[in-house]
């Protein structure tokens, strides 16, 4: 398998941690492609995004969500809860919930880092405000909801603790720490992980 992928991106790094976590490195051979995408990379994956996932019978996965259910099952892995009756399939939207809030946060804060890097005299103040209302409001509701994080981690933990390193890549004085202090000792606590550790972007 090969694995498309940025060292900064926090949609691929949900899938190198369940890589890690599962013990699959030996089997994905990971390849950093350079945005924005060539043809080549869109022979891939049309919409030019990473992470894609391409299996040793030539077929391409994408986007982050689907890859990394596949690696999952592939790792025989827990991180994607069963879908089940009652209590069990509270399990499972949970997590898919919290996933997408990750990635929905992720996408806030590279929406505003792309209108920071248009020229101020073009630069909108409507996106930016409106994304940073995305950011905030999602921040405050992961700083109430990690009291009930569970103890072993699921898929959204690990795009919730993605997106937030991916903030603190680009805008490493945003201060979040102070406002959602909860919120900063689960991410200390949950970035301590072996898998979290390994995959931490390098420096901007
Ligand atoms: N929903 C996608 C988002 C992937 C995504 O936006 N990746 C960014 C890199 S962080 C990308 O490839 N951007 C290039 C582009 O949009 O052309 C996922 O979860 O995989």
């Amino acid at each position: 398998m090969r694995l498309y992928y940025s060292p900064n991106s926090p949609y691929a790094r949900k899938a190198r941690i369940i890589i890690h976590e599962l013990g699959l490195g030996s089997r994905v051979e990971a390849c950093i492609v350079k945005l924005p995408a060539d043809a080549e990379f869109r022979a891939v994956n049309p919409l030019g995004k990473i992470p894609a996932l391409v299996l040793d019978d030539g077929s391409a996965i994408f986007d982050s969500p689907v890859i990394c259910e596949y690696l999952d099952t592939l790792g025989q892995g827990k991180f994607f809860p069963r879908g089940g009756m009652f209590k069990e399939a509270e399990g499972r939207w949970r997590a898919l919930t919290l996933q997408a809030l990750g990635d929905g946060l992720a996408d806030a804060v590279v929406r505003r880092v792309q209108e920071y890097r248009v020229p101020e005299s073009s630069r909108s103040q409507t996106v930016i405000e409106h994304q940073t209302n995305a950011i905030e409001a999602t921040f405050a509701l992961l700083d109430r909801a990690t009291a009930k994080f569970p103890a072993e981690p699921t898929i959204g933990e690990i795009a919730v603790c993605s997106a937030i390193g991916y903030l603190d890549l680009r805008v490493p004085n945003d201060g979040w720490r102070g406002r959602y202090p909860k919120l900063a000792r689960w991410l200390d606590g949950f970035s301590r992980r072996p898998s979290v550790e390994a995959t931490k972007p390098p420096p901007a």
